[in-house]
């Protein structure tokens, strides 16, 4: 049995309520040692998880690992937010009683730990002196030593975070018990992993994973399912899956913010880490905040919405990241940088490492290298020869200090001024390259309405979306409705209001299914147009969903698209349309309460389809 105090005392950890709740966590799970986190004890436990095979060396200052082969990505169906008021229930949020929750994980969690070190890891999720730091403090308790090492990347981590506490008992309890990863029976009736954010006890207790926000429990745990209910319930702030970048016009010196939700697989971090085009890098720059989470407020002092990365770091997919994808997210990974990589392909000859798209083709010499599963490519079995070579869930995490072009003011706590607010996804044939909406509710309507392409046919009715609200869908921690009120009140309650608009950067060609917009660095010519209309100096055409660019509006100097092609992104496809309208209807009456306003924006939007023929 660990001596809790004499660890905690050791590490200057004077919290009494800290102290307490390590105590009982400590005890439950039956950890042998106890050991207190700081950022400055990185290169002790890097060289500790080295020494016991736990991570691998891939070139100077970076590290590899690899996950147990069932424990590769967030379960959303093991998945649950708990609460002990029933009315909390929503549609996506999966809601189960508090008092069934604690004592199944307190079950789950007992013992299972024992012969382990439990890091104690103190955190903020945000820079110390934002107006939202009293939401951002937690202290996550975790018996794997490579979750401590994310979670130094990832969140702003020391003992003095939670010492110097207003409120000393303000902080998330998150708990993280990885579990016998072997025996957990992943993906089947019996599985055993749960993953709880007991949300009105700002309580986190996560069991059977390693993996992730599974494991990593500042980011999607904290950061997204606890901040939105926190945010929702003190009234002041919304928690969104959003990136946040930042645009300097170097000609006027006007510095521009964006912050905006897209469904996984929309290229958001590649948005995020975007660097303007070259026809253009002479007069914009894009700065880098953040690529995953934004919470968002406004400021009483000059009525704007100002945005926060609650985050320090990137935990970022590998797959598909190039030099043409997003060069900064390489730069980013670079040696020298601290990045761990997560199951994608490692040589350990020569400690490279490899993942699917990060050059045209896998090394040709495979001498050395294994797949992320930890085979050796050449001794692979004819029937996997075409299997990738990483996990498309694989993953690099880095600081956000890597990232080439991070905003230099990436730090500031009051966080930065917002002007667009934009939604995306990835929609063949519909939705133009942008479209404007300056309503409040229709902006509010249209990201309530955001969804993705069913991939395959069978995973739904062709052309019908799978709906992800405002790229939240996995992360609700509370009612539908009451999120769109939220969001309508937060929004609404600022002097100067950001604009919204919905982009697409995946249009294709109708005959030959070519893509129409070259997309990554370009996408900043759509986004320079919505900050030109909000200044007033366009105008765009007006359409039944939104403004879209007048053709001579966007500035396509170095774009090679055709005439037809641009003719085709900037246009609206009002029988696909009036289709859309009818789906959205029945995925609006799913949610209880819905604000009255965001059914006007759908109706007025519909009204506006129904005369467009
Ligand atoms: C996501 O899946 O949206 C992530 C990664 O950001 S994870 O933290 O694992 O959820
Ligand atoms: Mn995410």
């Amino acid at each position: 049995m660990a001596d809790v105090h004499a660890a905690l005392g050791g590490a200057g950890l004077r919290n009494v309520h800290v102290r307490e709740y390590v105590r009982h966590w400590a005890e439950l799970t039956g950890a042998a040692r106890i050991e207190v986190i700081n950022a400055s004890d990185d290169a002790r436990l890097i060289g500790e998880a080295l020494a016991d095979g736990e991570i691998l060396p891939a070139g100077e200052g970076r590290y590899y690992s690899r996950s147990y082969v069932k424990d590769t990505a967030r379960s959303e169906e093991r998945t649950v937010v708990a609460t002990s008021n029933p009315a909390d229930k929503g549609v996506y949020n999966n809601w189960r009683p508090a008092g069934e929750m604690r004592p199944l994980l307190e079950e789950r969690m007992r013992g299972a730990s024992a012969g382990k070190t439990m890091y104690v890891v103190p955190y903020v999720m945000a820079a110390a002196g934002s107006p939202l730091e009293r939401y951002a403090a937690g202290v996550e308790l975790t018996d794997c030593r490579t979750v401590a090492l994310h979670m130094i990347r990832m969140a702003r981590v020391g003992v003095h975070y939670i010492d110097n506490l207003a409120d000393q008992n303000s902080f998330v309890r998150a708990v993280h018990v990885t579990g016998d990863l072997e025996k957990l029976g992943q993906g089947t009736p019996g599985d055993q992993r749960c993953f709880v954010t007991i949300a009105d006890e700002r309580t986190i207790l996560h069991f059977g994973s390693s993996y992730g926000g599974n494991a990593l429990l500042g980011k999607i745990a904290h950061g997204l399912r606890q901040a939105a209910y926190d945010g929702w319930a003190s009234g002041e702030f919304l928690a969104e899956q959003f990136m946040l970048i930042g645009i300097a016009d170097k000609l006027t010196g006007k510095r521009y913010h964006v912050c905006g939700g897209f469904p996984s697989a929309s290229g958001k971090t590649n948005l995020a880490m975007m660097l303007a085009p070259d026809a253009l890098a002479g007069r914009y720059r894009v700065d880098f905040y953040g690529d995953d989470i934004a919470w968002l407020r406004a400021d009483p002092d000059d009525g704007k919405i100002y945005a926060i990365n609650p985050e320090f770091g990137v935990f970022g997919v590998a797959k598909d990241t190039s030099e043409v994808t997003n060069p900064a997210a390489l730069a980013s990974v670079a040696p020298g940088t601290g990045t761990l990589f997560t199951n994608v392909a490692y040589n350990d000859r020569t400690q490279e490492v490899w993942w699917e798209g990060r050059t045209p083709a896998p090394p040709a010499d495979v001498a050395g290298w294994r797949d992320w599963t930890g085979t050796l490519i050449s001794e692979r079995p004819a029937e996997d020869a075409d299997a990738p070579w990483a996990h498309p869930n694989s993953r690099f995490t880095t600081a956000l200090a890597n990232v080439p072009n991070v905003a230099p003011d990436f730090d500031d706590p009051r966080g930065v001024p917002i002007d667009a607010i934009i939604f995306g996804g990835r929609t063949r044939d519909r939705e133009p390259l942008i479209r404007a909406i300056t309503d409040l509710a229709e902006g509010v309507y249209d990201g309530l309405t955001l969804g993705a392409e069913a991939t395959f046919a069978a995973e739904g009715v062709e052309g019908l979306l799978r709906y992800d609200p405002m790229s939240m869908r996995p992360f609700m921690s509370y009612p539908e409705g009451a999120y769109a009120a939220h969001w309508l009140k937060v929004i609404g309650s600022a002097a100067s209001q950001p604009i919204f608009a919905h982009v697409n950067w995946f249009r294709r060609d109708p005959g030959d299914g070519h893509y129409l917009w070259p997309g990554y660095r370009d996408n900043l010519r759509p986004l320079l147009w919505l900050l030109r209309l909000k200044e007033g100096e366009v105008r765009g055409r007006q359409t039944p969903v939104g403004i879209i660019p007048a053709k001579d509006e966007l500035d396509l100097d170095g774009v090679a698209a055709t005439p037809e092609e641009l003719e085709t992104i900037l246009s609206i496809d009002t029988p696909r349309w009036k289709q859309e309208i009818k789906h959205r209807e029945q995925h609006l009456e799913q949610f209880a309460g819905l604000p009255e306003e965001i059914w006007q924006a759908h109706r007025r939007v519909a009204a506006a389809l129904h005369r467009a023929d």
